[in-house]
């Protein structure tokens, strides 16, 4: 495309999606996102850096997803998806950001420099696949997506309504057709098709029962299971709350993020004692379970515990398939509990790394290992493979011995089932409900695996949350000054204590985290760190109450 060509993208943005507002926006932990009314100029934008990100990459497809995932319905947010599935690279997120925040009058002669600087080849063909979520603000969104796409002469595909780890399985199959079908239906083919080969295998016995409730945000999560259900031939019981109708709102008191956050269960979902409940964000790329006791006490198990049961079971798998040389490491974020960094060290065995928020950071991390677990506390994540380990796992089931292929063919069912892209509540959904059914447990005996130390989050909002600065995958905080000290000082006087701050990358605020040896302390702790941000940190409204 001649340099002459790019006046398009000036008119396009002139006459159908004007820069109207001076707020400064950051690619954040995970893309753009802020109040839905302030975005229309960035998805655009988002658009045009997509045909440039698809060129550079020769021609292969590359992902949009317009949704604020956990945030509440007013946000909305978009964030480019890398040919291989994965989250943009790091080093375009500068350009990205550069790009969304320049003027209508600068947008031609910054798109011309961002092409010559990352030398993309405008005479290749480009292929950019758009999905959105629930949200009212997505498809005007989209629309602008696709109107970026065109602008640089792409070809934009639009997928409509799906979660956003269907549009990252959708992008991968696109590059790789050895991974599936790039197609929502190819991807229920391969995700539920693995789910239904491996029940045959492993009958339902023990104390699992197939009734399984989900709160599904009323987001897009929920209404892809009611799709799913019909294909499940009662291997699974479904019983779906949220799905959107009767007045939720979306994340609104339900949810992955509301339910860990506040420890609280959501609003919308019947309550059977011991009955276990998975809990969607809104785009359901998150998923927790809880359950209550038949005194209405919550338990919750989080990203920790569903990263921990599914290293476990891989591990004995790998074992029983006699892939002794296979490596298996999990990745956490500071917000990990420490009962369950114990756990997965000392009785588990396994070595974990501690990596900064974001799915992006963990994901990285887990491909050093053959097989790499990773979950964030909050629900956000799955378990990668290596080519290697496929290749041996797939030899094992051709050659192996009987029971080696037995567990190797299972273990093959069981990759099938992963996202392997990014974190996928659907994915991990059907993972969890393998292993519970395969070791025959109920959800009390998956929590009694080890016991979690009582922890507290919390927001604080700030003048400029960038005036939190932190180092050591985000558990030491390097400014304001003064702010660590203060904080090592609280820490010091709980049992087990342990706190850390950061700027979120989703919402304008920072948070906090605490945790300590009962629930009162690190409420307390909390409280004190959430008071001590407010001070150092430029606190704004009305001051974090102990
Ligand atoms: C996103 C990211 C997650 C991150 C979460 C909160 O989740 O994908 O990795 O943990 O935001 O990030 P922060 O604390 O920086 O706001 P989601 O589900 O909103 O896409």
């Amino acid at each position: 495309m001649p340099p002459s060509s790019l006046r398009v993208v000036y008119a396009f943005a002139r006459e159908m999606h004007p820069k109207t507002s001076d707020v400064f926006i950051q690619y954040g932990t995970a893309g753009f996102r802020t109040k839905a009314n302030l975005l229309e100029h960035v998805v655009y934008r988002m658009g045009l850096l997509a045909v440039i990100r698809s060129r550079v990459k020769n021609g292969r497809t590359i992902g949009m997803m317009i949704t604020a995932s956990h945030n509440l319905e007013p946000d909305n947010g978009v964030k480019l998806v890398d040919p291989d599935g994965e989250m943009l690279e790091q080093s375009w997120e500068e350009i990205a950001t550069r790009l969304a925040n320049v003027s209508d009058n600068d947008l031609e002669s910054t798109t011309a420099e961002v092409i010559k600087e990352v030398n993309a080849d405008m005479a290749l063909k480009a292929s950019v696949f758009i999905g959105m979520d629930t949200r009212y603000t997505s498809p005007r969104l989209a629309a602008a997506a696709a109107n970026g796409v065109i602008a640089l002469k792409g070809t934009p595909k639009e997928f409509g309504i799906v979660t956003t780890p269907i549009l990252h399985f959708c992008v991968k199959c696109r590059n790789d057709n050895t991974y599936g079908t790039p197609t929502e239906e190819g991807y229920y083919e391969k995700i539920v098709g693995a789910f239904k080969n491996i029940r045959q295998k492993l009958p339902v016995s023990g104390d699992y029962n197939t009734t399984l409730y989900v709160d599904g945000a009323n987001g897009v999560g929920g209404k892809k299971l009611n799709i799913i259900k019909k294909s499940l031939d009662g291997e699974l019981d479904l019983k779906l709350f949220n799905l959107g109708g009767n007045g939720g709102k979306l994340n609104l008191n339900c949810g992955a993020d509301f339910v860990k956050v506040s420890q609280k269960p959501p609003v919308g979902v019947e309550h059977a004692p011991f009955q276990r409940v998975a809990s969607l964000d809104g785009d359901a790329d998150r998923i927790i379970y809880y359950f209550l006791d038949d005194q209405n006490v919550m338990y919750l198990l989080d990203g920790d515990r569903i990263a921990t049961l599914l290293a476990s079971y891989i591990t004995r798998q790998l074992a029983a398939s006699g892939a002794h040389t296979l490596r298996l490491g999990l990745v956490q974020t500071a917000y990990a509990n420490g009962g369950s960094t114990k756990y997965i060290t000392e009785e588990l065995k396994v070595p974990v790394s501690c990596v900064k928020t974001g799915v992006k950071h963990l994901h990285h991390a887990a491909l050093a290992y053959d097989v790499g677990v990773y979950f964030e506390a909050n629900g956000h994540g799955t378990v990668v493979y290596s080519d290697n380990a496929k290749k041996t796992i797939a030899r094992i089931a051709r050659e192996g011995e009987p029971e080696q292929r037995a567990a190797a063919d299972l273990l093959l069912n069981f990759i099938d089932m992963t996202n392997e892209t990014v974190g996928d509540a659907i994915s991990d959904l059907f993972l969890v409900e393998t292993v519970l059914c395969a070791r025959g447990i109920a959800a009390p005996h998956w929590l009694a695996s080890y016991q979690d130390l009582p922890c507290r989050q919390l927001k604080v909002t700030v003048q400029d949350r960038n005036a939190i600065s932190t180092t050591d995958a985000e558990r030491q905080c390097t400014s304001p000054e003064g702010l660590q000290s203060r904080i090592n000082e609280l820490v010091t006087t709980y049992k087990d204590g342990r706190a850390f701050v950061r700027p979120s990358g989703t919402e304008d605020v920072v948070r906090v985290y605490a945790e300590a040896d009962t629930q009162l302390n690190a409420d307390k702790l909390a409280a004190e760190v959430a008071q001590a941000v407010f001070e150092l940190a430029g606190g704004v409204g009305a001051r974090p109450e102990l």
